[in-house]
């Protein structure tokens, strides 16, 4: 069975790689994305066997979202909601420089995720649980479907990991305090940028990531931040841990997350340690920036290789 389960939504996903305003530009393509499936597929290219679990519309979308990541060879665990349609992001480039999000995602089929939806048995069978802050910004039942999957997860023994994944336009920093607040204790491995985790440490500087990792230690617990181009740094057993980044030509930064936290999740399940998880963690999150998508670029082993060890690949 899987060792990872992922519980989140993914949306369809337009996106133009020409530069200009949605406003003019002629033409999208689609794709999809969603954190947890990035992260579902970050895992399973890596050889760990994943499911991810969520809800999409009975419509083409949620067809070629569900087919997409059950294509890469994640355990695809989705409801289809015959009333609500699947979540849709557009990704433009209103510049050379910057990456545009607008979310169509209020009242989507994964926004009225319910922990019925949390297959019997698959979270307690699995290693690690993971899921995100995106989740209890959606709606009360999903936020309840995120705190259902931690407390099944913690009954079993299963290890709880958590990634902040702040969304702005979904919810208030106060509110996801608030409903991660739920949860906070039994979170074993905590990841999150230096602004993502002053939310759950609202008094400490975040511009100090050690001070952010101590604020938010607890026995047994993994906390790492992460420092995009300048890598990241981790506390577990009472010791800081911090890891440069690797440098990589930029093309889209969004995803980067994911393929850290995947790199890293990895790294903890082949039984490696904290220095080398890091080190994972870093060159996946730096490959997936080398390609457009948001999971798309998520390294293979083969990648991850050439990478540190100097040589160039192709994109997968
Ligand atoms: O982590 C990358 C995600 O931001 C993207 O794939 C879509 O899940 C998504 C979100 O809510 O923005």
């Amino acid at each position: 069975g899987p060792r990872v389960v992922a519980v989140g939504e993914t949306m369809a996903m337009m996106r133009s790689g020409v530069i200009g305003s949605l406003a003019h530009l002629p033409s999208v393509d689609i794709s999809l994305g969603g954190a947890e499936s990035n992260l579902a597929i970050g895992l399973r290219r890596l050889d760990i066997p994943t499911a991810w679990v969520s809800r999409v519309g009975d419509d083409p979308l949620g067809t070629r979202v569900t087919r997409e990541i059950r294509a890469e060879g994640v355990d695809v665990r989705c409801t289809v909601d015959p009333e609500r349609p699947t979540g849709l992001m557009i990704k433009s480039r209103p510049s050379g420089t910057t990456t545009r999000v607008d979310y169509y995602r209020a009242g989507s089929a994964a926004s009225a995720l319910t922990p019925e939806d949390l297959p019997a048995g698959l979270l307690e069978q699995a290693e690690i649980v993971q899921v995100s802050g995106i989740t209890p910004l959606l709606s009360e039942s999903a936020h309840a479907t995120n705190v259902a999957a931690v407390q099944r997860a913690v009954a079993a023994g299963t290890t709880v990991s958590l990634d902040v994944n702040y969304r702005s336009r979904l919810g208030s920093r106060e509110l996801l305090a608030q409903r991660l607040g739920e949860l906070l204790e039994h979170v074993d491995i905590l990841f999150g940028g230096p602004e993502e985790l002053s939310i759950l440490a609202p008094d400490v500087d975040d511009s100090d990531p050690r001070a952010l990792l101590h604020a938010l230690a607890a026995p047994g617990r993994q906390v790492i931040v992460k420092l995009g181009a300048d890598g990241a740094a981790a506390l577990a057993d009472g010791e800081v841990h911090e890891a440069a980044g690797n440098r990589v030509d930029v093309v889209d930064t969004v995803g980067a997350g994911d393929a850290f936290v995947a790199g890293y999740l990895s790294a903890q399940l082949d039984g490696l340690d904290v220095p080398a998880r890091l080190a994972r963690a870093n060159a996946c999150g730096a490959l997936a920036c080398t390609t457009p998508g948001d999971w798309e670029g998520a390294p293979r082993r083969a990648d991850l290789e050439a990478l540190l060890s100097g040589e160039a690949t192709d994109p997968v």
